[in-house]
């Protein structure tokens, strides 16, 4: 979608700090982190939200898990613990209309969330 700003970073066209890629997932840097880590992992292919029939076709939920696997390997989270969040519409503050997820942590993390 080219007025997505998610898109725009998949194709470089928007820089961001990538932790990790595959080759239907990318995983960068939150501009506005929640905490020490705060990754957010996104499908290449343009899904709106986590309740548009695209999420769920051509394994793209196991990618998505997978990648957030790699990125608690990768940023040492695996042993403290992390949290995974999809924000879907206004009551969860959902901003950006293209399917993330939040990896968090670093931190000891408040539940329930505010
Ligand atoms: P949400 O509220 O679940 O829609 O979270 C959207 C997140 O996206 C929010 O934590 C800030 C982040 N974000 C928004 N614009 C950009 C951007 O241009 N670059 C990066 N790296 N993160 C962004």
């Amino acid at each position: 979608m080219s007025d997505c700003i998610f898109c725009k970073i998949i194709n470089r066209e928007l820089p961001s700090t990538i932790v990790y890629e595959d080759d239907q997932v990318l995983a960068f840097r939150d501009i506005n982190p929640a905490a020490p880590i705060h990754v957010l992992v996104i499908p290449k292919r343009h899904c709106a939200n986590i309740l548009d029939p695209a999420t769920v076709e051509a394994g793209l939920p196991a990618a998505l898990f997978k990648a957030v696997a790699q990125v608690a390997a990768k940023e040492g989270l695996e042993e403290r613990g992390f949290r995974t969040v999809v924000n879907y519409g206004r009551d969860a503050g959902e901003a950006v209309p293209h399917l993330h997820l939040h990896v968090i942590g670093g931190r000891a993390l408040g539940w329930p969330p505010g």
